[in-house]
């Protein structure tokens, strides 16, 4: 009987001490974060693999001529993103360089993840793509182009938003909707695949 009651207090005084948050070590004040934590892509490179090979920096992506569109996107299970003000370089631009795409070419652009999506010579020209409007109904597309973007609504793209570098596919429209498996995140290496 006393071993019992022993114990029923012994279970009482642990359960009391969860639910107090006791952990056993003194709590750890950590001050309160403020702001977002910046990140790091001073290690990240673009290599874009034509007939030469280049490497970007992210502030030599920066120095070259950008170009700013409508992007709205939607996930495989209907989920929408956007619209966003979408900044950054055109594929085109990037594979002019490179020595171009030449019709039955494709790009390959691809992540440290394992992600890959090919792009044929007609999306790189910006057709050939499948929209919608913003109910999702399936519209004729407008002219679009693919843009490798480093800025979402005036803000350099975050890491979690697919940072540094993210296909995007834009239209000088609003409201024109395409599929997000196109929208390549962490994008570190782009490929012309010669027919
Ligand atoms: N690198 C990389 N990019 C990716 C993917 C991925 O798995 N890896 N998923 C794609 C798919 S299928 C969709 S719908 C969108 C999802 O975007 P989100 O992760 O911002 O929701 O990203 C696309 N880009
Ligand atoms: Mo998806």
């Amino acid at each position: 009987m006393v071993i019992r009651a022993a114990t029923a207090i012994c279970i009482l005084l642990i359960l009391s001490c969860c639910s107090a948050g006791c952990s056993g070590a003194p709590p750890v004040s950590s001050p309160q974060q403020v702001t977002s934590p910046v990140d790091d892509f001073s290690n990240w490179n673009l290599t874009v693999n034509g007939s030469t090979r280049t490497e970007y920096t992210l502030d030599q992506i920066r120095t070259l001529p950008a170009t700013t569109g409508n992007g709205f996107a939607v996930s495989t299970v209907g989920i929408k993103y956007g619209p966003y003000i979408c900044k950054g370089v055109l594929l085109t631009d990037l594979l002019a360089p490179a020595g171009g795409i030449s019709p039955g070419d494709q790009v390959w652009i691809s992540a440290p993840d394992g992600y890959l999506w090919v792009f044929d010579y007609e999306q790189v020209q910006g057709n050939g793509f499948i929209t919608f409007n913003e109910s999702l109904k399936e519209i004729s597309s407008p002219p679009l182009e693919i843009l490798l973007m480093y800025e979402q609504d005036g803000k350099p793209l975050s890491y979690n938003d697919g940072g540094p570098l993210r296909v995007a596919i834009i239209s000088s429209e609003k409201g024109v909707v395409t599929e997000g498996s196109a929208w390549v995140k962490w994008v570190d290496k782009i490929e012309v695949k010669r027919a």
